[in-house]
């Protein structure tokens, strides 16, 4: 399948310091497909550059909510 790889921000409201950024951070830059993954401690949010067509939005929700976080629909 052809790659589309696309800028997904996901808002995180719990996010609140470092730690939280790195072990969220930490959590999604090894999921496949991703290219890079970033929290914005200031703005409680989450951007990733994903190829979508391995790695889905769902995927990236699970993987931030295995870290212990709430995220809102
Ligand atoms: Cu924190």
């Amino acid at each position: 399948m052809e790659a589309r790889v696309t800028t997904m921000t996901i808002s995180v409201p719990e996010i609140h310091c470092d730690h939280c950024k790195h072990s969220i951070e930490g959590a999604l830059a090894p999921l496949p497909g991703v290219a890079s993954a970033r929290v914005d401690v200031d703005a409680r949010t989450v951007t990733v550059e994903v190829d979508e067509t391995i790695t889905g939005r769902q995927r990236v929700v699970a993987a931030i909510e295995e870290q212990g976080y709430k995220v809102p629909a």
